[in-house]
C-alpha cells in the first residue's frame, strides 16, 4: 500500500498556508466511528494548529461513507466554507459494498470540486484490514485526517493566488 512509504503527519509547519480567517467544514461518516473519530481528531488539531478558529470549524455528521458527497454539498449551500474535508474509511475485508461505495465517494467528492471551483479533501481510507485503518488514524503511518487538514489549507491558498 503507497501510504506504507510515507508518514501521513510527516510535514513542514513551514510550508504550510496560515489557517487564519479560514472557514471549513467537515464530514464525518459515523461508520467504523472508532476510525473516524481519530481522523477527525487529527483534521481538527492540524486545522487549529494552523490558525483556523475552532468557531470556523463546522463539524457533520453523515451515516456513511456513501453519504459523504451529498453531506459535503449541503454544507457548503448552508454554510459557504471556503473548503469541505470528508472523512470516511472503508474496510475491505468488511464489506462486499466495497468498490461500490469507494467508486460512488470518489466521483461524488470529485464531481463537487469541479462544481463549486473549492476544495472538497477526500479523507477516506480505503483499506484491506482494520488494523491498516489503524495504522493511518494515529498510528504508525500517522493520521489521514491531518494530511485531509493540510491539503484544505494548500488547496484554499492555490485557489486565493489565481485568483
Ligand atoms: C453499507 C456499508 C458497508 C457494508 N460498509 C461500510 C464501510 O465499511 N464504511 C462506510 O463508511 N460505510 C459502509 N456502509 C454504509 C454506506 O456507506 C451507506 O451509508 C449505506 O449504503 C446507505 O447509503
Amino acid at each position: 500500500m503507497a501510504t506504507s512509504l510515507k508518514n501521513l503527519s510527516d510535514y513542514n509547519p513551514d510550508d504550510i498556508p496560515s489557517g487564519e480567517g479560514l472557514r471549513i467544514g467537515i464530514v464525518l461518516s459515523e461508520w467504523n466511528h472508532e476510525i473516524t473519530n481519530a481522523l477527525l481528531e487529527g483534521a481538527v488539531s492540524t486545522l487549529l494548529r494552523h490558525g483556523v478558529k475552532e468557531e470556523h470549524i463546522n463539524i457533520e455528521y453523515v451515516p456513511g461513507s456513501f453519504e459523504l458527497p451529498l453531506g459535503a454539498q449541503l454544507i457548503t449551500e448552508s454554510r459557504n466554507p471556503d473548503a469541505v474535508i470528508c472523512l470516511g474509511c472503508v474496510i475491505q475485508g468488511e464489506t462486499r459494498h466495497f468498490d461500490f461505495i469507494c467508486q460512488g465517494v470518489t466521483q461524488g467528492i470529485t464531481d463537487l470540486n469541479l462544481r463549486y471551483s473549492r476544495p472538497f479533501v477526500f479523507g477516506l481510507l480505503t483499506t484491506d484490514t482494520l488494523q491498516q485503518a489503524k495504522d493511518r488514524s494515529g498510528g504508525k503511518h500517522g493520521n489521514k485526517g491531518d494530511e485531509a487538514a493540510i491539503t484544505a489549507l494548500k488547496m484554499v491558498q492555490l485557489k486565493k493566488n489565481l485568483q
